[in-house]
């Protein structure tokens, strides 16, 4: 069964939809956690970061090249973000398909809640 990102991506779902490209999509996040909150993912289903494997390195680096081109974009780069992945049930990961949370355009405090 797909993930909600997988039926995002393939237009099942609607998202506001940021940037699209052959290997990563990425759209807005439906509560989002401050003025821009982007959530960058690999087109093919990926479960989360155990699950990369070493010949997935491109959409590995994609994803973090596109969180920078969309910070920018957003006007966010100069002010600066947060990058999240979160890795598993300790991590807080909710959806079980690989994805960057791109946060930023308030101040973000210390990292650990
Ligand atoms: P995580 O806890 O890292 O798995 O974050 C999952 C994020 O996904 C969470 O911030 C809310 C977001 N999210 C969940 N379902 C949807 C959806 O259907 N559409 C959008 N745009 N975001 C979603």
């Amino acid at each position: 069964m797909p993930s909600i990102f997988s039926k995002i991506i393939s237009g099942e779902i609607p998202a506001e939809i940021v940037h699209q490209d052959e290997l990563v999509t990425a759209f807005r996040d439906a509560h989002p956690a401050a003025p821009t909150h982007i959530l960058i993912v690999p087109n093919q289903e990926i479960t989360g970061v155990d699950a990369l494997e070493d010949s997935q390195a491109e959409v590995a680096g994609r994803m973090l090249l596109v969180a920078r081109d969309l910070a920018r974009r957003e006007g966010v780069a100069r002010s600066g973000y947060r990058l999240i992945i979160n890795c598993g049930p300790d991590g807080g990961q909710e959806v079980m398909h690989l994805h960057m949370h791109l946060i930023g355009g308030r101040p973000l405090g210390p990292m650990l809640a």
